[in-house]
């Protein structure tokens, strides 16, 4: 079947041409290209306010990169901001500690934990707060046996008085503002005003390129939450949000700390809704961004945004009624690909259309 991805256009017209101006600053501060949250939380922290809190998650597909925007606080205590990506077929519902790397201990403490149906984890990233006071410490992972995960950046957005963008080793961009004063408060477990929450605009912003995640094509599924300083304290604070009355998860899901445990009693399904949310797939819309004709060689040509993987059909019509195939299995050449053919009947006015097969 085919995909009607169509582009219609016509022979003779000016063609204007949409300059979309990518804007996203990756400074710690939300940017309007996010558009509308992915994600808003619903209880209000355990962790303090202001302390460590998650009020929303926004995220967007561009450019090769996954930009994230999680709006909130990270307490400068070594709290963790920690994202886990599913990206790519298959990856772990269930953490076992002895099929990932170890990097900053978080694989050993993780062992056992399980996230909702639906989420197998890929990837993972650790924000850490308060290294000499206001550092931030990035680790990145890539989950499985063989994966590796390291240190990849270590920032001091204060001394260097800037909120980003700082790079990390590995391509990773990072940007971290924490002046939020406002956004959910502190009764543990109660709902949160999520307007409120909706409206906070800093926090932790990360561009993360597609290629160290997998080259992802469709939706890419994010599970964010705020750790304490040695990978088995959770908060209560989940992206997406944990249900009414959910107080600090604690190494047990109780709100305990155990000493020399794991995390292996928390699985995500015992808790209601999903403790994830998706980003969707940014497929780039076909459209024609150039065209050309010499009215002597009678050559046409023609460029349109395409799909890597696709094959295209170049069709034409007098009416916009009938159709008429002028070439099929033009092969994409890339993000962009362009087709030359000869047009006899240069008078005749039609119109032409492009679809993806
Ligand atoms: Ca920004
Ligand atoms: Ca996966
Ligand atoms: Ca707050
Ligand atoms: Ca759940």
């Amino acid at each position: 079947m085919r995909i009607m991805k169509l582009a219609v256009f016509v022979l003779g017209l000016a063609l204007m041409s949409e300059v979309f101006v990518f804007g996203i600053e990756v400074d710690g501060e939300r940017d309007e290209e996010y558009g509308g949250p992915l994600a808003v939380q619903g209880i209000q922290t355990g962790f303090g306010d202001p302390g460590s809190e998650l009020d929303a998650a926004y995220a967007i597909v561009s450019e090769g990169m996954l930009y994230l925007m999680i709006t909130g606080n990270l307490e400068p205590n070594f709290n963790k901001l920690e994202i886990f990506i599913d990206s790519k077929l298959g990856g772990q519902n269930k953490i076992a500690a002895t099929q990932n790397p170890n990097n900053d201990n978080w694989a050993v403490k993780f062992d056992g934990f399980t996230f909702d149906s639906g989420f197998s984890a890929d990837y993972m990233l650790i924000v850490r707060h308060g290294l000499s006071g206001t550092q931030l410490d990035v680790d990145f992972a890539e989950l499985g046996e063989g994966g590796k995960g390291s240190l990849v950046g270590r920032f001091d957005p204060v001394s260097l008085g800037k909120t980003g963008p700082f790079d990390a080793s590995n391509g990773l961009v990072l940007g971290f503002n924490n002046t939020n004063s406002a956004g959910i408060g502190s009764n543990q477990g109660q709902l949160a005003n999520q307007e409120g929450a909706s409206l906070v605009r800093t926090g932790s912003e990360l561009a993360i390129p597609l290629n160290l995640i997998g080259s992802p094509k469709g939706e890419i599924k994010i599970c964010t939450m705020i750790n304490g300083h040695g990978h088995d304290y959770l908060s209560n604070q989940f992206l997406g949000s944990m249900p009414e009355w959910t107080s600090n998860l604690g190494t047990n899901g109780q709100g305990d700390f155990v000493q020399d445990s794991s995390l292996k009693e928390i699985d995500l399904n015992n808790y209601g809704g999903d403790q994830f949310f998706v980003v969707p797939s940014l497929a780039a819309p076909l459209q024609v961004i150039d065209l050309s004709y010499e009215t002597e060689s009678k050559e046409f040509s023609i460029t349109w945004t395409s799909d890597p993987d696709s094959f295209y059909t170049l069709e034409s019509s007098v009416d916009l009624r009938s159709w008429q195939e002028l070439d099929d299995g033009i092969e994409s050449q890339g993000e962009e690909t362009t087709h030359d053919l000869i047009l006899a009947d240069k008078n005749k006015s039609r119109f032409f259309r492009l679809v993806e097969e």
